[in-house]
C-alpha cells in the first residue's frame, strides 16, 4: 500500500507542463505548425508508473546506479518505447538552485527498464526529470527528488544574465530573442555562434541527438519544464533558432546543448520572464 501511494505521489509530482516546439512526431517547420495541436496531447496523464531506485544511497563524487522501472497503469512493464531524438528516454538531472545540470540517456533494458549511471557533484536535493514516449501513447515527462549525501556546497542564488553572451570552449554564444518575453507569449530563441578569438561565424555545428542542438528550460522553483528542439534542426550555424512558450512569470535557466568537432558543449542562460 504503502509503495502505491508513493507512486501516486510520483505520477502527481510529473505533472508539469510542456509547450513550446519540444514534440517530437513533426520535423522542421512542420514542427512548428502541428505546435498547437500537439501542445494539447502531452498533457501528462496517468499512463504509467515509474518506479526510480538506486543500488546505493547516492553520495557526492561517487556514481550511482539508477534504475528507472516504467509500468503501465495495471502494473504491468511498459514493452517498448518509441525513439525520440536518437533515444529512448532522455533524463534530466538538476541540483535543486539549478546550478549543476546533466543531460543522459539512460539505456532500455527490456520490460521497461531503464538504467545509467549518475554523476552527482556535490551533496543536496537534485531533481530528475525522465521524458520518454510510450510505443502506444504520447510524450511523458515525469520527476523524482532524490537527497545526495556527503560534501555540500554553498546553495547558488539564480539572478536573470545581465549579458546574454557567453564564452565556452573558445566558442562565444549569444541568446537573444525577437521580443520581449513575456508570460504565455510565444518567443523566439536565437542561439549566434561565433568563434570567441577571430569573431567569424561558426558554420560548422554538428548534428546532436538529430538536431543542431537541443534547449532544456527549467523554472526557478523546478516545477516547469520545456524541452525545445529547433525550428530548422538541419542549420549548422551561425545561428540556431527554438520557439517556446513560458508557461509562467519568474526566473528561469536556459540550457542550450550543440556540437562542434564531435564535442557537445552546453551554454547556460539565466532569464527573467515578465
Ligand atoms: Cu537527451
Amino acid at each position: 500500500m504503502k509503495t502505491k501511494t508513493m507512486l501516486g505521489m510520483i505520477v502527481l509530482s510529473g505533472v508539469l507542463i510542456l509547450s513550446g516546439c519540444n514534440t517530437n512526431e513533426t520535423k522542421g517547420t512542420n514542427e512548428h505548425a502541428n505546435h498547437q495541436a500537439n501542445q494539447d496531447q502531452v498533457k501528462v496523464e496517468e499512463q504509467v508508473h515509474l518506479e526510480w531506485s538506486f543500488n546505493q544511497s547516492p553520495v557526492a563524487n561517487q556514481e550511482g546506479m539508477l534504475t528507472i522501472q516504467v509500468n503501465d497503469h495495471s502494473g504491468k512493464p511498459v514493452q517498448d518505447f518509441k525513439m525520440n531524438h536518437e533515444k529512448k528516454m532522455h533524463l534530466i538531472v538538476v541540483s535543486e538552485d539549478l546550478a549543476t545540470f546533466e543531460h543522459i540517456h539512460p539505456e532500455f533494458k527490456g520490460q521497461g527498464r531503464f538504467e545509467v549511471m549518475v554523476p552527482f557533484a556535490s551533496a543536496g536535493k537534485y531533481k530528475l526529470i525522465a521524458d520518454f514516449i510510450p510505443e502506444n501513447g504520447n510524450q511523458i515527462v515525469q520527476t523524482h527528488w532524490v537527497e545526495v549525501q556527503g560534501e555540500k556546497r554553498a546553495k547558488q542564488s539564480l539572478l536573470p544574465d545581465s549579458n546574454l553572451t557567453k564564452v565556452i570552449d573558445g566558442k562565444e554564444i549569444t541568446l537573444s530573442f525577437d521580443k520581449q518575453v513575456k508570460v504565455n507569449e510565444e518567443v523566439m530563441l536565437n542561439f549566434q555562434f561565433k568563434d570567441a578569438k577571430s569573431k567569424k561565424p561558426i558554420t560548422d555545428l554538428e548534428p546532436y541527438l538529430g538536431a543542431v542542438g537541443h534547449v532544456v528550460i527549467i523554472s526557478e522553483d523546478t516545477e516547469k519544464y520545456l524541452h525545445v528542439h529547433p525550428m530548422d534542426e538541419a542549420t549548422k550555424g551561425p545561428d540556431a533558432k527554438f520557439h517556446t512558450t513560458f508557461p509562467e512569470k519568474g526566473i528561469y535557466k536556459i540550457w542550450g546543448q550543440f556540437q562542434q568537432n564531435g564535442k557537445v558543449f552546453t551554454v547556460p542562460f539565466v532569464v527573467k520572464v515578465s
